[in-house]
């Protein structure tokens, strides 16, 4: 347990995709004598980096599932979770952010603020973690670091703080230079353990000077002392790392750190900066929704081991051993006999085993309490749930979950792959709450959808390896949605006599479009004309409708149902007759209310030289495409448009071949927008065609 919490630090490591997240977790394992040897992502070995554990992760050289360890740095506990940086796993860095209380952004020295890095960006600041920037892959050609602090301060309007400058760069990277002790720090030995500490060389003592000056006028904004003890000539590196460390947790700046990872310079120093500038549990404010009172007001949770108990549940996975839960506990201790509440069922559960994840292994331990991140076995729970030991009652906040884009429809090949199927479909939608399946009841159709074709070909994968279970997959589709654009009224009677007894059932209301919400449901029967112990059914009725539009089959959001009338009969009414009434209500209602169909529009971002910009210019305007903005910098050009989804299938192809193969480019979703009307009129064909044809 750990008990002096200043001795902790919770920290995330962020970035766009390949900027060598791994591959400095990989280090600062090694450094912390996690691990013995270090192995490479992609390494000739074989073998892979710790981190990332899945032999899916090792084959395609990319982090695919968050992983968390833990390390001993300067006598500091060091919680560390590994993140991935596509964004079609953006889930991960999302839970991760969610529960962490500070981050390292690593940034390639080459590609400095890459479309990623916004995202991540985002990220950060949704849920305010103070955070250090890593300029990583200074060993790199073209690697310019004070380009990338530039672009930091350009792009995401942050307060950069060069700390460090570098002593050479690409294949003269030797090591750097602190800038806070006017040291200059070499990495010698293989794997760069061996520090050698010395003054700044003379060549680059002026320029240390001139960066030092920067740093020193930029941090001593926020502190007083530094600002006094500037005019007394008395500055100290203890009242620079001061200032730095409030400034950080303030959100004010964000210093940053130079090296390579892959060259081992520089990940030691940053490890100091983790410690010294990072906030630790108690330098952060969390809230809860407390649940007890008629309102639900937000209380501070205090990073307090004798408090009442306060647990979130951030990830679930499973394991060998069962269901395995990663939890940040906010306030109290938990030991393996501990009962604890899930605030969302009310179900008490016993805590179990208890242990410390270290990528893929884990190690048992006795007792965990406030400000720390551990994990359990066997909790009955969903992703996001809150638990508490009973003497408090309140709920975590959610976090954000972006929504599925993209679809496809599976089927599996045989009887065997049928059944393992349903297993992996479980436990994938329970991990991943960006990852959704849905069953077709009329055709008989299983469709899952998520975020990207990457995540999706990943499930897929694991489908076979893990599960047996081969499938034959359509080719991916655009998630449309419907939705409807006015008020239309509905007032339906169901009435069935079969032999014995009948049913019947009258609903009348309204459905309207609703911006806040995907499904609301307003009752204002009065005088019980449809009896209180129907109206669930009566909901339920109305739910059951959204997964399935009537214009194209798509799932329906942002609709309210209101009911205000009906009338039922004292035998013939039944909670089935009732789902039966809404169906027919919506039915009747639906076509009224003038639905249309909403696609997803992709943020996209593409970089390449910039002699390509107007090739790349005509692909995007041939894809619909509205272009958002555009500007050079050394040469290389970046164009961001929104474009969407359904025009973006194989641009990686034509990307290619209209630049000679030397660009690069991402997409991330931005929003849902009505599709034009010449494209609605012919989905709505198709989907008229497809279900005449499965008839
Ligand atoms: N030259 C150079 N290459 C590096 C450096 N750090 C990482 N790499 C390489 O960059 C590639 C990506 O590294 P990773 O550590 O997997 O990057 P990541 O950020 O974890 O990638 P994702 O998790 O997939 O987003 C690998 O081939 C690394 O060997 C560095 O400092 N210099
Ligand atoms: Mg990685």
């Amino acid at each position: 347990m750990i008990t002096d919490l200043t001795k902790l630090r919770n920290i995330g490591i962020s970035a766009h995709i390949d900027s060598g997240k791994t591959t400095l977790t990989e280090r600062i394992l090694y450094y912390t004598d996690r691990i013995h040897t270090i192995h490479e992502v992609r390494g000739k070995d074989g073998v892979g980096a710790k981190m990332d554990s899945m032999e899916l992760e090792r084959e395609r050289g990319i982090t695919i599932a968050s992983a968390a360890t833990h390390c001993e740095w300067d006598q500091h506990h060091v919680n560390i979770i590994d993140t991935p940086g596509h964004v079609d796993f953006t889930i991960e860095v999302e839970r991760a952010l969610r529960v962490l209380d500070g981050a390292v952004l690593v940034l390639c020295s080459v590609g400095g603020v890459q479309s990623q890095s916004f995202t991540v960006d985002r990220q950060m600041r949704r849920y305010n973690v103070p955070r250090i920037a890593f300029v990583n892959k200074c060993d790199r050609t073209g690697a310019n670091p004070i380009r990338v602090r530039d672009q930091l301060r350009e792009k995401l309007s942050d307060n950069p703080v060069m700390l460090q400058l570098p002593i050479g760069l690409e294949h003269n990277l030797e090591g750097v230079i602190d800038l806070v002790e006017m040291k200059a720090i070499y990495f010698r030995g293989e794997s760069g353990d061996d520090l050698k500490i010395t003054q700044i060389p003379d060549e680059l003592k002026s320029e240390a000077n001139e960066y030092r000056e920067v740093m020193l006028d930029a941090v001593s904004m926020f502190s007083d002392e530094l600002t006094e003890a500037l005019l007394d000539e008395k500055v100290t590196p203890e009242l620079i790392h001061d200032a730095v460390r409030a400034a950080t947790i303030g959100l004010k700046i964000t210093p940053v750190f130079v090296g390579s990872a892959y060259k081992n310079v520089g990940v030691q120093p940053l490890m100091d900066g983790v410690i010294r500038y990072l906030p630790n549990p108690q330098d952060i404010t969390n809230e809860a929704i407390d649940l007890s009172g008629e309102t639900e007001e937000t209380i501070a949770l205090e990073s307090d081991a004798e408090k009442p108990v306060v647990l979130l549940a951030f990830k679930l996975e499973d394991s060998r051993y069962g269901q395995l839960t990663y939890l940040r506990i906010y306030q109290g201790t938990i030991d393996r006999n501990s009962i604890i509440i899930n605030s969302r069922s009310g179900k008490k559960q016993k805590v179990g085993r208890l242990v410390r994840m270290h990528s893929n292994d884990m190690e048992d331990i006795d007792d965990a309490s406030a400000g720390d991140i551990v994990a359990v076995f066997g909790l009955d729970c969903h992703s996001g749930d809150t638990f508490t030991d009973g003497n408090i009652n309140v709920s975590m906040t959610s976090m954000f979950v972006p929504n599925p884009v993209i679809s496809l429809s599976i089927k599996p090949v045989d009887a065997k792959s049928e059944t393992n199927l349903s297993k992996a479909l479980q436990r994938f939608t329970k991990e991943d709450p960006t990852f959704q399946v849905y069953i077709d009841k009329d055709s008989n159709e299983t469709v899952i959808r998520g975020m990207g074709e990457l995540q999706l070909d990943v499930y897929i994968e694991r489908m076979k390896r893990e599960y047996s279970a081969v499938v034959e997959t359509s080719a991916p589709q655009v998630s449309y949605r419907e939705t409807i654009s006015r008020q239309a009224e509905f007032n339906y009677t169901h009435k069935k006599q079969t032999g014995g007894s009948g049913q019947y059932g009258r609903v009348a209301g309204f459905i309207e479009p609703c911006e806040e919400q995907d499904f609301e449901f307003v009752d204002k029967i009065k005088g019980g004309a449809i009896p209180r112990q129907f109206i669930p059914a009566v909901e339920k009725g109305f739910e059951a409708q959204l997964p399935k539009g009537r214009l194209i089959g798509a799932p329906v959001t942002n609709i309210s149902v209101t009911i205000n009338d009906g009338s039922s009969h004292a035998v013939d009414s039944s909670e089935k007759a009732f789902q039966e009434a809404a169906r027919g209500a919506w039915n009747e209602a639906y076509e009224k209310a003038s639905p249309k169909i909403l696609e997803p529009i992709m943020r996209v971002t593409v970089e390449s030289p910039a002699e390509f910009s107007g090739n790349i210019l005509a692909t995007l305007n041939q894809r619909r495409g509205m272009i958002i903005g555009s500007h050079e910098d050394g040469g290389i050009a970046t164009i961001e448009a929104d474009v969407p989804l359904a025009d973006m299938f194989g641009y990686a192809t034509v990307i290619r071949s209209s630049t000679q193969g030397k660009a690069e480019f991402t997409m991330e979703f931005a929003k849902y927008l009505q599709v034009p009307k010449s494209i609605s009129e012919e989905l709505i064909e198709k989907a008229r065609k497809e279900s005449a044809e499965k008839k």
